[in-house]
C-alpha cells in the first residue's frame, strides 16, 4: 500500500521500480503484510545517496521510518517477519520454515536467468521494456531518448543474456526452465490458493518475483503464461491482493506432494549450480563451466552472493534440531538435494559474516 500525505514519515520508503523482479517481490510482501510504503523510483537523482548508504545500487532498497537503510529483499522479509510477527510469512514449523527458505532462495537466483532472457532477447519486449525504464527511473536525463533506450538495452544483454550463459546452445534449456515452473504452479494453484494452502508464505513471494514482473506481465513470457497456466496467473492476482487481515485460512501439514517436481528440479539443475559457482569462487576464478540437466553452460560469471546463498541454506539446515532436521534430511535425499547441498564445504563467501544483514553493505549478484 502506498502510505499518503501524513503517514509518509512512518512509511518504508521503497527505492525501486515499478518492472523491477525483487521491487516486486517486496511490495506484494508489504502489501500482504499491510506495512505502509511509498515506492520512489530509482533515479540517477537518488542512486548515488542509495549507493552510499547501502553500498549498491541494487533494487529495491529500504529507508525505514528510524532513519536506516536495509538491501536484499532475503534478509529484509526475514527481519521484518520479527518486527511484525503476525501472521507469519515464514512457516512456524521448522520443517516447512525450512522448505520455504530453499523454494525462495531457488526461484529468486534460479528463475532470473530465464527471466532476464525473456525480456532482453526478445527484440519487442526489449523495446517496450526499454521505454518504460526510461519513463520511470531516466525522464529528466539529458540525453535523447532513443540513445538512452539502446544503451539500456545493450547493457542488459550484455550482462545479463550473453553475460550469463545465454546463446544458440542454452537458449532451449533456460526456456525450459520458465515452461517447467509454469507446469508445476498450476498444478499447485488449480487446487490451492497459495503454495502452502490458504495463506501465502515465503515460497509464494520468492516466486513472485520473477512471475509477477517479468513473466507475469512483459509480452512474450505473459502470453505463454496466459495460455498454458491460467491458474498461475490468477495466482498472480490473487497474491497481490491479498491483505493479511482479510486472509484466514489454514496451512497444510508438512511439505505438499505437490512441492515434489519443484524440489527435484532445485536438487537437479539449482544446487549443482550452486556447488559449481562455490568452487570457483573457492578457486578465485572470474567465471566456469557447468553442465546442468545436460546443457553446457560456458563462462558464467561467479558469484560471490550466491556463495552466500549455499552457505546460508546450509546454515538454515544446521539449525534444525529433532524431528524437523531428521524429516529435513529425508525430505533433501527423496528429491537428490541431500548430496548437492553438502557438496562444497564450507563455501567461505566471507560476506556478512556479523549476520548484520539486511543492514549490512549489500551484494549485487554478480559482483566481487
Ligand atoms: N538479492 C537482491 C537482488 C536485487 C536485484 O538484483 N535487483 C535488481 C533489479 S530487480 C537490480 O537492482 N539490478 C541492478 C542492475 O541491474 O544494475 C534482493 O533480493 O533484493
Amino acid at each position: 500500500m502506498t502510505a499518503r500525505g501524513g503517514e509518509a514519515t512512518r512509511a518504508i520508503q521503497v527505492y525501486g521500480s515499478a518492472i523491477s523482479y525483487f521491487t516486486g517481490k517486496f511490495e506484494a510482501y508489504l502489501r500482504y503484510k499491510e506495512i505502509a510504503y511509498q515506492r520512489i523510483p530509482m533515479t540517477p537523482f537518488v542512486r548515488g545517496t542509495v549507493g552510499r548508504r547501502t553500498g549498491t545500487t541494487q533494487m529495491p532498497a529500504a529507508l525505514l521510518p528510524d532513519g536506516r537503510w536495509m538491501t536484499d529483499t532475503t534478509p529484509m522479509i526475514a527481519w521484518l517477519e520479527s518486527q511484525h510477527p503476525e501472521p507469519a510469512v515464514i512457516p512456524r514449523d521448522p520443517l516447512q520454515a525450512f522448505a520455504s527458505r530453499l523454494l525462495e532462495d531457488y526461484a529468486d537466483e534460479w528463475l532470473w536467468r530465464p527471466a532476464l532472457h525473456y525480456r532482453w532477447s526478445h527484440r519487442g519486449d526489449a523495446l517496450l521494456l526499454s521505454r518504460r525504464i526510461v519513463a520511470e527511473m531516466m525522464p529528466h536525463v539529458p540525453i535523447p531518448g532513443w540513445l538512452k533506450r539502446a544503451g539500456i538495452r545493450q547493457r542488459q544483454l550484455r550482462r545479463y543474456v550473453r553475460g550469463d550463459g545465454i546463446g544458440p546452445g542454452t537458449r532451449t534449456h533456460v526456456e525450459s526452465i520458465y515452461l517447467r515452473s509454469l507446469e508445476q504452479l498450476d498444478a499447485i494453484f488449480a487446487c490451492q490458493p497459495f503454495l502452502l494452502g490458504e495463506r501465502p508464505t515465503l515460497a509464494d513471494f520468492g516466486f513472485f518475483a520473477s512471475m509477477f514482473r517479468h513473466f507475469g506481465l512483459d509480452p512474450t513470457p505473459g502470453a505463454i503464461m496466459q495460455e498454458r497456466a491460467p491458474h498461475v496467473f490468477a495466482w498472480l492476482g490473487r497474491l497481490w491482493e491479498a491483505r493479511a487481515s482479510r486472509t484466514q485460512g489454514t496451512l497444510a501439514s508438512g511439505i505438499p506432494g505437490a512441492w515434489s517436481p519443484i524440489l527435484r528440479e532445485v536438487g537437479e539443475a539449482y544446487l549443482p549450480y550452486l556447488c559449481a559457482n562455490a568452487e570457483a569462487w573457492k578457486t578465485n576464478a572470474r567465471c566456469f563451466d557447468v553442465t546442468i540437466q545436460g546443457t553446457r553452460y560456458h563462462e558464467l560469471p561467479v558469484s560471490r552472493y550466491r556463495v552466500w546463498c549455499l552457505e546460508q541454506l546450509q546454515g538454515h539446515f544446521e539449525a534444525l534440531s529433532g524431528s524437523a532436521r531428521t524429516s529435513a534430511m529425508e525430505l533433501l535425499k527423496t528429491h537428490g538435494c541431500w548430496e548437492p547441498l553438502w557438496h562444497v564445504a564450507a563455501p567461505s563467501s566471507g560476506y556478512d559474516p556479523e549476520g548484520a544483514a539486511p543492514f549490512t553493505r549489500g551484494l549485487p549478484v554478480f559482483s566481487r
